[in-house]
């Protein structure tokens, strides 16, 4: 098969391949496969070669572009799979309350917080919207992320909640990160609904199957969590979702311990996601299951709060995933390389463990692990090129950009 672009002269070629069998002294989370001085063959967007050493002549033709990798890292395209992506606004006027100690709920209870985003999101044009969330998906690619997950959440009205998702919709259509599409209605109680929390849950209920006939949202997520929506009220709209057809992911054990992680494996979510005050119970109830942890140490970092306990789940078995939660409260930025490092410093996560997450294991929990998430023949040519000669200097050298250049598809979409 002839290749139209190939990369060569890879230091380390993270295929993020998962290997069946574990090596001696390894987690889990760190079976994945990683070729010494590799090369890529890419056609039509695809990976059609990967190896080690020189490149079989079959791959090359006349036209190839061949690209010298002078003993860099390559990886697969990092995936983002927990932001709060479209938003109007930004928080910067709760800051200096927040650095001075006043809780996150408690922000969110006086009508700030998340309702001071909603406000935002309500009287901003879907065409600011647009624009904005474009902004900062250029800044996620220059970081190497290639496929992001986008939450609704800020509307909490079918209006707004919709042209959330419509924003989604055309993001998708008009600039190169791909676009996962999460309905999350259930973000917090609006004022207005105070007294009459089974109403606002009705009306949440109530816009799954326009949602689903628009084609506009592929999961369903909610913000289970003491002061906002309880384990009973997210089981009755996770399942009713699930009917529906939707996929299903869970804001779960944030900030205080609800038993959210063992919900999600209950109602068989993709993932739970942040667990910084999750149970042995709910490590368990993880442990035994499909649900891929999701952590954000961003948001811990950010709120200046405890870090989900990664080595404990890790060494018990349980699958994770890493992802900035990029929104305008808990956890304003962009850089999913910084995430990774503090991983590294602060959940002390290993250097393999921390790239499983961003990709194969980001892939499985969007559902996307057969065409995105590691670099296999036959998978999409979504890769990075990193300025680093091993994945360890990456994780060691925080609070920089290591990126090169990206490729969305086989296409070069970022170069520094
Ligand atoms: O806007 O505060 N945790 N939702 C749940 C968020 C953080 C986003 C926000
Ligand atoms: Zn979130």
């Amino acid at each position: 098969m002839n290749a139209d672009l190939i990369i060569y002269n890879i230091g380390q070629l993270v295929t993020a391949k998962e290997f069946s069998n574990l090596k001696e002294g390894e987690s889990s989370m760190e079976n994945i496969e990683i070729i010494q001085n590799g090369y890529l063959a890419v056609s039509d967007g695809e990976i059609v070669g990967i190896g080690q050493g020189d490149v079989p002549s079959k791959f090359i033709k006349f036209t190839t572009k061949l690209i010298d990798a002078e003993g860099r890292v390559v990886t697969p395209g990092l995936i983002d799979s927990h932001t709060h992506l479209v938003h109007g606004g930004s928080r910067e006027n709760e800051f200096l309350d927040k650095i001075q100690g006043v809780p996150y709920l408690e922000i969110l209870k006086k009508g700030g917080g998340i309702l001071s985003s909603v406000k935002s999101t309500q009287s901003a044009t879907e065409k600011e919207l647009i624009l904005k969330a474009k902004g900062t998906l250029k800044i996620m690619l220059g970081f190497g992320v290639t496929t992001v997950e986008s939450k609704s959440g800020y509307g909490l009205d079918r209006e707004t909640e919709l042209k959330q998702l419509y924003v989604n919709k055309k993001l998708n259509q008009e600039q190169e990160v791909e676009i996962i599409s999460t309905f999350m209605g259930a973000h917090a109680l609006p004022e207005e609904f105070k007294d009459n929390r089974e109403r606002f849950i009705n009306s949440v209920i109530e816009l799954l199957p326009e949602i689903k006939e628009k084609n506009l949202a592929e999961f369903f997520d909610v913000f289970c969590e003491e002061g906002v929506f309880s384990i009973e009220e997210s089981r009755r709209m996770l399942l009713e979702a699930k009917k529906q057809k939707f996929k299903l992911r869970l804001h779960a054990d944030e900030i205080v311990n609800i038993g959210g992680a063992e919900l999600a494996v209950e109602v068989g979510a993709y993932s739970a996601d942040h667990l910084m005050a999750i149970s042995d119970n709910g490590i368990q109830a993880l442990k035994n299951s499909k649900t891929i942890a999701n952590l954000l140490p961003g948001t811990s970092f950010s709120l200046n709060k405890d870090y989900a306990p990664a080595r404990k789940m890790i060494d018990a078995g349980v699958q994770v995933a890493l992802s900035t939660d990029y929104n305008p409260g808990s956890c304003p930025t962009e850089n999913l390389q910084l995430i990774m490092q503090i991983a590294a410093l602060k959940l002390k996560m290993r250097p393999k463990e921390i790239f499983k997450a961003v990709t194969i294991n980001a892939a499985k929990s969007l559902g996307k692990e057969r065409k995105i998430g590691s670099l296999e023949v036959g998978k999409k040519a979504d890769f990075v090129i990193f300025d680093a000669k091993n994945i360890e200097y990456i994780l060691y050298h925080f609070g920089v950009n290591h990126t090169k250049k990206v490729f969305k598809n086989g296409c070069l979409v970022f170069k520094k």
